[in-house]
C-alpha cells in the first residue's frame, strides 16, 4: 500500500472520537486484522488526544503507515507546545497512578504499543511517538492471567515511596512491587531510580535485575523489592524478593508464602535465590508492600475469586492499607473470561 499520513489538529475533547475512527480505518488499511489489535490502536489514538488536551490544551496528532525490515505497522504521534511533562519516566510506568485516576494514561499506551518514545521539555512541549507492528500469528497457547496493581502514597503526602510495575513482552510478564525505604520524597527518589532500571532491564534474569538495582540504587536510600516473572507458555512463576515485601499464593490445594531474603537493595543484599513454582488451576497470587497490613487471610477475600484482579486489588488496598505508610498491592489470577 502507499504510505499514508494523516494529520489532525486537536483541541476539543470530541477530537478523541475522530482520532479513534481514523486510526481504526488506517490500521485496517495497513493490514491489522484482529479486532483486538485495531481496538488497542484506537484506544491509543484517543488516549493520546485526551492526554494532549489535558496537559497542553491543543496540538497535533499524526498517524502514519510505517514499514521496517519487512514489518508493517502504524505510527501515531502527538505533538504539542504545552508545559511539558515533569517526570517522563514516572508518567509512562504502567499503573503508576494513585487511586482515583481511572484513565488509561500513558502507562497503558506504553503497554499497548510496541515502541514508545517521548521527548518532553519543560516549557517547550511534548512529542510522543508510538508504533505498533503487525505480528505473525502466535501459535503457542498463552496462559491467560489477569494482572492488576494499585498503589497510593502515605496519606497526606504528594509523592509515593512505593511503586509497582507490570510489564508484558512475548510470552512473559514481569511484575514488581518496590518500596523505597521510609516514605516521602527520598523514598520516592530511590523507587524512581529502581523503576527506571527495571524498565530498561525487564527481560534480564531476576537475580541479575536485583544485582543491577543494587548498583543503581547505591546513592539512594535503598529499596526493598519483590520481583516475579510469569512464563505464560509453561505456566511457571519465578520469584525473588529482598526485604519486607510479601508474596502469597492461594489455590485449591496449597497456600504458600514466597520467601523474601533479608536485605536492602542499594545497601546490602544477600546471594539472590530465585524460586520457581508451577501455576495450578485456580491459583491466585498477591504481592504487597509493608504498607499493607499483613494480618489477613485469604478466606476473608476468597469470595472475590471470580472478580477481576483490579477489583480484588482495590478492595484489599482499601481494607488493609496502613494510614502511616505508602501502600501497594498486585493481584494475579486466571483470566476466566478468556478461558
Ligand atoms: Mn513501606
Amino acid at each position: 500500500m502507499e504510505k499514508e499520513k494523516w494529520s489532525m489538529e486537536v483541541g476539543h475533547p470530541n477530537d478523541k472520537i475522530k482520532a479513534r475512527k481514523k486510526s481504526r480505518i488506517i490500521a485496517k488499511q495497513i493490514g491489522f486484522n484482529k479486532a483486538e489489535d485495531i481496538e488497542e490502536i484506537a484506544i491509543t489514538a484517543s488516549e493520546l488526544v485526551s492526554n494532549l488536551i489535558k496537559y497542553a490544551k491543543d496540538g497535533k496528532i499524526i498517524i502514519t503507515s510505517i514499514e521496517e525490515q519487512g514489518k508493517k505497522g502504524i505510527q501515531i504521534e502527538s505533538i504539542d507546545n504545552g508545559p511539558g511533562i515533569e517526570d517522563v519516566e514516572l508518567a509512562i510506568v504502567d499503573g503508576f497512578s494513585t487511586i482515583g485516576s481511572l484513565g488509561f494514561g500513558l502507562g497503558t499506551i506504553n503497554r499497548l504499543m510496541d515502541n514508545f518514545n517521548i521527548i518532553s521539555r519543560k516549557g517547550i512541549g511534548t512529542h510522543i511517538i508510538v508504533k505498533r507492528w503487525i505480528k505473525d500469528v502466535i501459535k503457542k497457547v498463552i496462559f491467560p492471567l489477569d494482572f492488576s496493581g494499585v498503589s497510593r502514597p502515605y496519606p497526606g503526602f504528594q509523592v509515593n515511596g512505593d511503586a509497582f510495575i507490570i510489564k508484558r513482552w512475548k510470552e512473559n510478564v514481569l511484575i514488581s512491587v518496590i518500596d523505597g525505604l521510609g516514605h516521602g520524597p527520598m523514598a520516592n527518589r530511590a523507587t524512581t531510580i529502581a523503576l527506571e532500571y527495571i524498565k530498561k532491564n525487564f527481560d534480564q534474569p531476576l537475580n541479575q535485575i536485583i544485582r543491577g538495582l543494587h548498583i543503581e540504587c547505591r546513592h539512594s536510600r535503598g529499596i526493598v523489592i519483590a520481583l516475579a516473572r510469569f512464563d505464560l507458555i509453561n505456566k511457571d512463576v519465578f520469584f525473588t524478593g529482598v526485604g519486607n515485601v510479601e508474596a502469597r499464593t492461594f489455590g485449591n490445594k496449597m497456600q504458600e508464602t514466597f520467601i523474601t531474603q533479608r536485605g536492602l537493595v542499594g545497601r546490602t543484599i544477600p546471594t539472590i535465590r530465585v524460586m520457581k513454582h508451577h501455576w495450578e488451576p485456580g491459583f491466585i497470587m498477591v504481592l504487597f508492600s509493608d504498607g499493607i497490613n499483613s494480618r489477613w487471610r485469604w478466606i476473608d477475600y476468597s469470595h472475590l475469586l471470580n472478580e477481576p484482579a483490579r477489583f480484588i486489588a482495590y478492595h484489599m488496598l482499601e481494607n488493609l492499607a496502613k494510614d502511616n505508610d505508602d501502600a501497594t498491592i498486585i493481584v494475579i489470577k486466571e483470566n476466566r473470561s478468556l478461558n
